[in-house]
């Protein structure tokens, strides 16, 4: 036992100096297959002995269920606010109060990047993070410790064994990061964040830790706010000691030793702002000695030994020459707005996503008007708006049209979101996406079938529609890029497979909004045949406890556009079965609320490929066997748990009876 112990430490500071080479120092000292190798031997090591998992393993970044609401931190010390200054003659100002009661040779300065993100109070407690809170007003935060805790370049333990530390930090999203999480909520049709602040505060302030985990987001820590057992006597000292413990401190500040620097240091950064990979909008100036602090002293808001000088914002006016409508792949109609190019943050600018419909009216931009641009976090060109005064009367209001600009379906618009979206599931600008995962596991697993295959499928014009890939023949098949014979015949022969799958299943796989294959379950408990979708009303689909308005609204649209018509007769004239063959179980009962444990090697599918199916139907999935356990499921080769379960008498259930409860089989 002993010696597991010193191999799972050894494991865990060996990935701790991975983790801090990685996302501290940007400089990897071995290769992702590598970090990866030692992650999964300590998870395996963890697993077998979860009496040895600690707090601030490397494997416990994400825990635990969501919180039902977050807990309120009164700060040890609080969090104030910064003076802005916006010219030299007002950082001069500055340096002018602090002469007054600061002896000249004690006055220096450090200047460090203000970054534009959320402010963080941090405790580690004997070298381990312990807490995480948001500022609030200053003296009270939120406890978003769990949060925190997912933030990869925070060390979850320093690299020295302090009986406390509590520092300040800013949490920020970067910008490729923000771009990105932007564009799939478009994508999904969800409201976009305006500025990586924004996306920022809205990850940290995840209730469930999984979702902030996926954001990617990071930190620079900047300011000591207690320290215990060691004397530090200056912002510089400070600085460097923070980086020594392996926190994560921004690598641009600097020592300042007249206050010309200074203004050199705020013009310096104003030019090069764009060239960082996240977004700051100013410089923070503090004074360097702590005792020359302590002379100035704060206000109940801010300190008078510090202030920031922020940025001028960078906007440009120019003209509006069309809008344009791209279709997505999920059918979302995004307008974009085209424009005469400007040099603007950096770059030459000539296209802006308007968004959505809404945005345009709100803001009243008009075709041909004069209008405002910036880019929020520095990255993404936006209109603010038209400037009125400008307008000669030649500008013209846009109206989104009726008709799907690409094939010329109804456009539709669901109640309570903002995005239009063409509903033709074989819309051309949807396709590929739409049958990809039509062929997905989940849906009608047509194994073989993958995004470079449709690829070709739909640039050869061999599939227009999700019904076509169930009238391809093996020749046409065989006549495709890394396509032998053979791969054709197995093909045809998956899709033929395919057509038995269960209505549930073939309704997740069309795509309806709304619809995943929980829902589909729950309608086919209902509605056994597709026939009996086409005449729902409203008021027989909201009927069903689980099923919302907005999966009603979904449902009803989609079973009125001719076109998805067109596809289901077609699918039925090819053979596919379109009813349900999964026994009608009590409504929702199979899966929801009921805990499953995992043990032994499965046969048709990973592990946590049969974790996400258990989830995807409501239920859950834990590492451990105890007496609320409702169901093990038990493979080859199975371990402990097995026995475990048999002395508990927890119901066992085999890889096949798993399939047949996920109607796979
Ligand atoms: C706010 C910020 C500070 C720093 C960086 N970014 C910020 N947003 C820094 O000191 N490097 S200090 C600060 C504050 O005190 N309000």
């Amino acid at each position: 036992m002993h010696e597991l112990q010193q191999r799972i430490e050894k494991l865990r500071d060996e990935i701790r100096k991975h983790d801090y080479h990685y996302y501290v120092l940007d400089q990897p000292l071995i290769s992702d297959a590598e970090y990866d190798r030692l992650m999964r031997e300590l998870f395996e090591l963890e697993k077998a002995h979860p009496e040895l998992v600690t707090p601030d393993s490397p494997t416990q970044r994400v825990g635990g269920e969501p919180l039902k609401g977050f807990e309120t931190v009164r700060h040890r010390v609080p969090l104030l606010s910064l003076e802005n200054t916006f010219s030299a003659e007002e950082i001069r100002s500055f340096h002018r109060r602090i002469r007054e009661r600061v002896a000249e040779r004690e006055i220096t300065y450090v200047s460090e990047l203000k970054l534009d993100g959320v402010s963080v109070a941090l405790v580690y407690e004997n070298g381990v993070l312990v807490s995480g809170a948001t500022r609030g007003n200053g003296l009270v935060g939120e406890d978003v410790t769990s949060n925190v805790r997912t933030i990869t370049p925070l060390p979850l333990r320093l690299q020295e064994n302090i009986p406390r530390l509590e520092v300040r930090g800013e949490v920020f999203m970067p910008k490729e990061a923000f771009a990105r999480l932007n564009r799939e909520r478009d994508e999904k049709g969800e409201k976009t964040f305006a500025n990586p602040r924004n996306a920022a505060a809205g990850s940290l302030r995840q209730l469930d830790a999984r979702v902030t985990a996926s954001r990617l987001l990071a930190v620079f820590v900047y300011d000591i706010l207690y320290l215990e057992g060691r004397e530090i006597s200056t912002q510089h000292e400070a600085l460097h000691f923070l980086a020594s413990l392996g926190l994560p401190v921004n690598p641009h500040f600097r020592y300042c030793s007249s206050i010309d620097e200074v203004i050199g240091y705020c013009g310096e950064w104003q030019e090069k702002r764009h060239e960082l990979p996240y977004e700051i909008d100013g410089v923070v100036i503090k004074l360097n000695p702590v005792a020359a602090r302590e002379m100035m002293g704060s206000t109940a808001r801010s300190p008078r030994w510090a202030t920031s000088y922020k940025f001028p914002p960078e906007e440009r006016v120019t003209r509006l020459l069309g809008i344009e409508l791209n279709v997505g792949r999920t059918g979302v109609i995004t307008p974009t707005a085209v424009m005469e190019p400007v040099f603007l943050a950096g770059s030459t600018v000539s296209r802006a996503s308007l968004h959505n419909y809404d945005l345009i009216r709100e803001r009243d931009i008009r075709l041909n008007d004069m209008v405002i641009v910036h880019k929020a976090g520095d990255v993404i060109p936006e209109i603010i708006g038209p400037v009125k005064e400008k307008r000669t009367g030649k500008e013209m209001e846009f109206a989104m049209p009726d008709r799907c600009p690409v094939c010329g379906s109804q456009v539709v618009r669901f109640s309570g979101e903002v995005a239009y979206r063409c509903d033709n599931i074989n819309c051309p600008a949807r396709l590929k996406e739409s049958l990809v995962f039509f062929a997905s596991r989940d849906a009608m697993d047509i194994e073989g079938l993958g995004p470079a295959l449709v690829e070709q499928l739909v640039d050869k014009g061999l599939v227009s529609n999700v019904a076509d890939l169930y009238y391809l023949n093996e020749e046409q098949l065989a006549g495709l890029e890394r396509m032998g014979k053979k791969s054709a015949a197995n093909l045809i022969a998956a899709l033929q497979e395919s057509k038995k799958r269960p209505l549930s299943r073939l309704l997740h796989a069309l795509g309806i909004r709304h619809v995943g294959l929980k829902s589909a379950r729950l309608l086919t408990e209902h509605f056994r045949d597709i026939d009996d979708f086409r005449s729902l009303t409203r008021e027989n689909l909201v009927a069903i406890p689980e099923v919302g308005e907005k999966m009603a609204e979904s449902i009803i649209a989609f079973f009125a556009e001719p076109r998805n018509l067109d596809t289901i007769e077609r699918l039925k004239q090819a053979g596919v079965n379109t009813c349900e063959t999964v026994p009608a179980a009590p409504a929702g009962t199979l899966f929801a609320g009921k805990t499953f444990v995992l043990t032994g090697t499965l046969e048709s599918m990973t592990r946590p490929e049969a974790t996400a199916a258990i989830e995807a139907l409501g239920g859950k999935v834990t590492g451990s066997v105890s007496k609320k356990t409702d169901y093990v499921v038990v493979g080859t080769n199975p371990g402990s748990k097995y026995d475990k379960a048999v002395s508990l008498g927890v119901a066992i259930l085999t890889e096949d009876e798993l399939l047949l409860m996920l109607g796979r089989e």
